[in-house]
């Protein structure tokens, strides 16, 4: 760790965590101007590239080859098809074109060049460029640097202590290991979870202090309301409350000051006000585009009315006047 950052424990992150709603706002939001722009907000559009059959068993997805979610498996797509998608991504105003794969851990050969001539095609239309393929080694994540990734998506979900009850198929240390690969290659790092699943707050709170405490730390992190997907393990967990979600945005927030807080999946089930306060609370980047990766996302129409309604523009569009921007 570098000299001088602060070394979060569990009792800190908890207290952050637990206090009053419109405290943990004003901390967050102050925290937020001194280090984000204050009216931006990240758009990333997600593909599926290498749908379903996967054969690790994580209790909360739908593409595990070992529940019965109905998600069909497929090949991994061409990279024509992805480029496509990207260059409309972009059209519809998406800075950063986010790639997700249905595997354990990135492939070699013939689909790992593949993946790579996918990223150099997104680079190359201008946007930002992260994929999620489980775990990589070092060499992959230098190929993939080279490549000119920008991010690399690898969630350690929730805390070290509750992971063995939602994925026994590979263990936290494995999702560290690969983290540190891709920090090493000099690649950003989006590492964030999932809440809803059964988890304590302490769970919750002991993933942040993990995230704030990684040498490297996240330079986004993604907040995951569970979306119970019927046929998975997880199908019938209670929805989660808005208010946990603003509370996991604010503390993110506050402990990760220079990091994109993503609220993501989740979002088809919250109010346009809830999602405004997790904005309010540090959130400053979405996924955008009718579709996650395999489960529903808001249509982009209603994404781009409820910024427009709030004056908040998307990060890359110029501000203009009375809450108009060019993209
Ligand atoms: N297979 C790779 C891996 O697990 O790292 C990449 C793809 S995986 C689908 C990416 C992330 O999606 C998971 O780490 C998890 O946070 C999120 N995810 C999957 N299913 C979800 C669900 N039903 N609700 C919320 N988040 C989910
Ligand atoms: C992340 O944290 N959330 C995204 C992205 N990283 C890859 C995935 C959400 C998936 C939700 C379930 C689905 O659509 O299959
Ligand atoms: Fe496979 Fe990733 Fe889904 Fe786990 S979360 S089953 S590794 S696609």
């Amino acid at each position: 760790m570098s000299a001088g950052r602060h070394v979060y424990t569990l009792e800190e992150v908890r207290e952050i965590h637990d206090l009053p709603l419109t405290q943990l706002v004003f901390r967050a939001q102050s925290v937020h101007r001194e280090h984000q722009p204050p009216d931006a907000v990240q758009l990333c559009t997600l593909l599926s590239i290498k749908t379903g059959g996967c054969p690790e068993d994580c209790s909360y997805c739908p593409q595990s080859a070992r529940h019965q979610a109905g998600t069909p498996a497929e090949p991994l797509m061409d990279e024509s098809a992805v480029l496509e998608a990207a260059s409309a991504a972009k059209a519809a105003g998406a800075t950063r074109f986010c790639m997700g794969a249905a595997w354990r851990s990135a492939k070699t050969g013939d689909p790992f060049q593949r993946v790579l001539r996918m990223v150099s095609g997104v680079r190359e239309l201008g946007m930002e460029a992260c994929v999620t393929l489980g775990m990589l080694n070092q060499e992959q994540a230098m190929a993939l640097k080279e490549a000119g990734l920008t991010t690399y998506n690898h969630n350690l979900d929730t805390s070290r202590e509750f992971y063995g009850s939602i994925v026994t198929t590979r263990c936290y240390d494995e999702r560290l290991q690969t983290l540190e690969h891709v920090s090493r290659a000099g690649i950003g790092v989006c590492c964030g979870g999932i809440i809803g699943m059964g988890e304590s707050i302490d769970d919750r709170c002991r993933m942040l202090v993990t995230l704030a405490n990684l040498q490297t730390p996240p330079e986004s992190v993604p907040i995951n309301a569970l979306v119970p997907v019927a046929g998975t393990p997880l199908a019938s967990r209670p929805a989660v409350d808005p208010f946990e979600l603003v509370r996991m945005c604010g503390t993110a927030r506050i402990i990760l000051p220079a990091a994109r807080v993503r609220l993501s999946a989740g979002r088809t089930s919250l109010s346009r006000e809830a999602q405004m306060l997790c904005f309010l609370a540090g959130a400053n980047s979405i996924f955008f585009g009718e579709k996650l990766l395999t489960t529903q996302n808001p249509d982009s129409d209603a994404d781009l009315s409820l910024l427009r309604d709030a004056g908040l523009r998307p990060l890359g569009a110029q501000a203009g006047h009375e809450g108009h921007y060019h993209l």
